[in-house]
């Protein structure tokens, strides 16, 4: 395992789910986070945890990374030794309901593909310039299962997905002539706030896409995100999909004790 121990690691959407677990499994490493979303109140009681329990230095700020303006002004106004990106984690994203295309909600459109292709692409035009220039970096992006393998009801969350798929490759031939990295790590079903958002609040729904099946934690996408970050430098993990045992694509799940 390479160290990446003081080494600074920019996580977007660090205010929940598998971007706060990448925050805690990145700071037991000793790696020094730089910590965005919208709700600040939780990223400041994330930092003052993680700065108890781990020597490290955490820089956490409001940001809405579909906000190209406030994305390249926030970033440019960091503290200068926050200047200096080495792992860039793209997971900054959200899905806005399961409906047939043809019935679908235009603003919950917009809000997935702001956030989950726009605001990608707007932190990564912002961060990636400084590390070619350093001739040092790594970009790991959260795609999804959904972005592999559509599902009914999912066009336009997956759309966002394949779009993140397709980034994720094209950078990493855009890059192919530098040092830097770029990976996705894959998740399937992972129990998080991802569907109360999804379902706009409505939390027995969101219950309901977890019940009776084992689904992943956002610590074990965390630990995959660590080890895709902490392979010696002429090694890159493209890919890591990374699935439920009881989830075999997007819409083959087992509900139910495995036997
Ligand atoms: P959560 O809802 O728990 O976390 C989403 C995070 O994204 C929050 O910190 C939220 O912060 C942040 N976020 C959303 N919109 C914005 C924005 N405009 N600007 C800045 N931050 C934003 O869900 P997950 O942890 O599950 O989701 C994280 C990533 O994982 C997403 O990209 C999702 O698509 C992907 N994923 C999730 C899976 C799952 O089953 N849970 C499976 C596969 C992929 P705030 O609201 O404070 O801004
Ligand atoms: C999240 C996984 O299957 O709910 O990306 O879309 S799924």
């Amino acid at each position: 395992m390479a160290s990446i121990r003081n080494l600074t690691v920019f996580i977007t959407g660090a205010s929940s789910g598998i971007g706060a677990s990448c925050a805690r499994a990145f700071a037991a490493e000793g790696a020094h986070l730089l910590l965005c979303a919208r709700r600040t109140e939780r990223l400041s009681a994330l930092a003052a945890e993680l700065r108890e329990q781990h020597d490290v230095k955490v820089h956490a700020f409001a940001l809405d990374v579909r906000d190209h303006g406030a994305v390249t002004s926030a970033l440019a106004q960091l503290p200068a030794e926050w200047q200096n990106v080495d792992i860039l984690v793209n997971n900054a994203g959200l899905a806005r309901g399961l409906d047939k295309l043809h019935e679908g909600d235009v603003q919950d459109w917009n809000e997935m593909i702001d956030t989950n292709v726009k605001g990608l692409l707007f932190v990564s035009r912002t961060v990636i310039p400084g590390m070619v220039e350093r001739k040092r970096g790594h970009i790991i992006n959260i795609g999804s299962i959904a972005g592999l393998d559509p599902y009914p009801k999912g066009a336009v969350y997956n759309a966002t997905k394949f779009a993140v798929d397709a980034i994720t490759r094209a950078l990493r031939m855009d890059l192919v002539d530098t040092p830097l990295r770029v990976s996705s790590v894959d998740p399937g079903l992972v129990e998080t706030e991802f569907s109360v958002v999804r379902f706009h609040g409505d939390r027995d729904r969101a219950d309901s896409v977890y019940r009776d099946i084992e689904v992943c934690t956002p610590d074990d996408i965390a630990e995959a995100v660590v080890f895709c970050a902490s392979r010696p430098p002429h090694v890159s993990i493209n890919q890591v999909v990374i699935m439920p045992t009881a989830q075999a694509s997007s819409i083959v799940k087992h509900i139910g004790p495995l036997e």
